[in-house]
C-alpha cells in the first residue's frame, strides 16, 4: 500500500506545478481526495489491515495525505500570486505618462461672467457672500417688507419646500435681513447666487438662474453713490464707458426705487439688433433700502442709509456674448460650452 501511495505522490508532485488556474486544481484535487478520488480509493483499504499494520501503515498514509493537501494549498497560493502579478502588470498605468491633448473643458459661461461681477466689486472694495439656495418666507419676503398679503409675492412664484415657511430663494434679496444682522457696519458686500421660480421656462425665462445683489449702508450714503457704483459695474464688465439712465420704478424693499438701462456697449447708443434698435439696455432694479428693511435688520434709519441693487445675471450673460435663449445655460451641450 506504502508503494502505491508513493506512486501516488510523485505522480501529483510532478502534475502540480503545470497546473495554472484555480479552476483546474479544484478539478484535479477532487480527482485526488473527493469521493471516488484516487487517495481516498487507497485509504479505503487501511481498514482491512491488521492491527499492527494500521499502526505503522496507518499513520504513514495519514502524514502522506496531510503532505499532499499541503502541496495542494502551496499550488493555491502561487496560482494567486501569479495572477496578481499579472494583472499588475497587465493594468498598470503611468498616470506621470504626459497625455496627448485632450481638449480640456474651461469655465462656464456664467461663472466667467460671474467672476467678472466680482472681479468689479472687489476692485470698489465689496466683500463677496454667497447666496443660500434654501431660505425661509421671513427672510425671502417678511424681512424685506414683503408682507404675506403684498401682491408682490405673486410676482415671485415661489418653491415652497417641506417644513414651515422653508422655501428656495426667489431672489438674493433674501440674503439682506441676515447681512443687516450679522455683519458690523459700515456693509458693502455683492452677494451672486443661484435663485428659483416657479416659472414656465421659455427663451428669456428660467425656473433656476443667477442673480447678483449689492448692499451698501452706512452714514450718509446716497443717491449718488449708488448711480456711480452702478456706473463703475457696468462699464467694467462692457469694457467701456457707458451712461446709464435711471427710471423710477417699485420694489417694496426700496424706497424710492428706479430701474436702471445702460447705454449698448454695441452700438454705442445710435440702435443695433442687440439694443432692438433704442440704443439703451433695460438691466435691473435699483434703490435706497427701505427704513422697514433696515431697522427689521436691526439698523437705525435715522443715522444709517443704504443701497441695493439686484440684477439677473444670465440676462447679463445673454447680452456680452449674444445669446438669444436662456435655455442654453442648463443645456448640458458641449458645441454650445464651446464657444466661450
Ligand atoms: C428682484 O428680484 C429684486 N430682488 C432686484 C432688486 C434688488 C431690486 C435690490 C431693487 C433692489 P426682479 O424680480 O425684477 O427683481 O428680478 C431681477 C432680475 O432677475 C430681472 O431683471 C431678470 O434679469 C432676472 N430674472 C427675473 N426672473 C427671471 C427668470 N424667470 N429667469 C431669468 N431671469 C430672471
Amino acid at each position: 500500500m506504502l508503494q502505491i501511495l508513493n506512486t501516488l505522490q510523485e505522480q501529483v508532485l510532478t502534475k502540480l506545478p503545470a497546473i495554472s488556474t484555480q479552476e483546474e486544481l479544484v478539478v484535479y484535487k477532487n480527482s485526488i481526495f473527493g469521493k471516488n478520488g484516487e487517495l481516498t480509493e487507497i485509504l479505503k483499504g487501511v481498514k482491512d489491515l491488521s492491527i499492527e499494520e494500521k499502526q505503522t501503515i496507518g499513520k504513514a498514509t495519514n502524514d502522506m495525505k496531510n503532505s499532499l493537501a499541503a502541496a495542494f494549498d502551496i499550488r493555491s497560493q502561487a496560482i494567486d500570486a501569479a495572477e496578481v502579478e499579472e494583472r499588475l502588470a497587465s493594468e498598470y498605468t503611468d498616470v506621470t505618462f504626459p497625455i496627448a491633448d485632450t481638449g480640456i473643458g474651461h469655465l462656464h459661461p456664467l461663472t466667467q461672467v460671474i467672476r467678472q461681477v466680482e472681479d468689479s466689486f472687489t476692485r470698489m472694495g465689496f466683500e463677496i457672500r454667497e447666496s443660500m439656495e434654501v431660505t425661509n418666507e421671513y427672510k425671502n419676503f417678511d424681512a424685506v417688507n414683503i408682507p404675506k398679503s403684498h401682491p408682490a409675492r405673486d410676482m415671485q412664484d415661489t418653491f415652497w419646500l417641506e417644513g414651515i415657511g422653508n422655501v428656495l430663494a426667489t431672489h438674493t434679496s433674501s440674503m439682506q435681513n441676515e447681512i443687516y444682522k450679522t455683519h458690523d457696519l459700515p456693509i458693502r458686500v455683492v452677494i451672486p447666487g443661484r435663485v428659483f421660480r416657479n416659472e414656465d421656462v421659455d427663451a428669456t425665462h428660467e425656473n433656476t438662474f443667477y442673480q447678483v445683489e449689492a448692499i451698501v449702508v452706512d452714514k450718509g450714503i446716497s443717491f449718488a453713490n449708488m448711480k456711480y457704483t452702478i456706473r463703475t459695474m457696468l462699464s467694467d464688465i462692457a469694457g467701456k464707458e457707458v451712461k446709464i439712465r435711471l427710471r423710477p420704478s417699485y420694489y417694496p424693499f426700496v424706497e424710492p426705487g428706479a430701474d436702471v438701462d445702460f447705454s449698448c456697449p454695441f452700438c454705442d447708443g445710435t440702435g443695433c439688433r442687440i439694443c432692438k434698435g433704442t440704443g439703451w439696455i433695460e438691466f435691473m432694479g435699483c434703490g435706497m433700502i427701505h427704513p422697514n428693511v433696515l431697522r427689521e435688520g436691526g439698523i437705525d434709519p435715522m443715522v444709517y442709509s443704504g443701497f441695493a441693487f439686484g440684477f439677473g445675471l444670465n440676462r447679463l450673460a445673454m447680452i456680452k456674448y449674444g445669446i438669444n435663449d436662456m435655455r442654453y445655460f442648463q443645456n448640458p451641450n458641449v458645441a454650445f460650452l464651446r464657444q466661450f
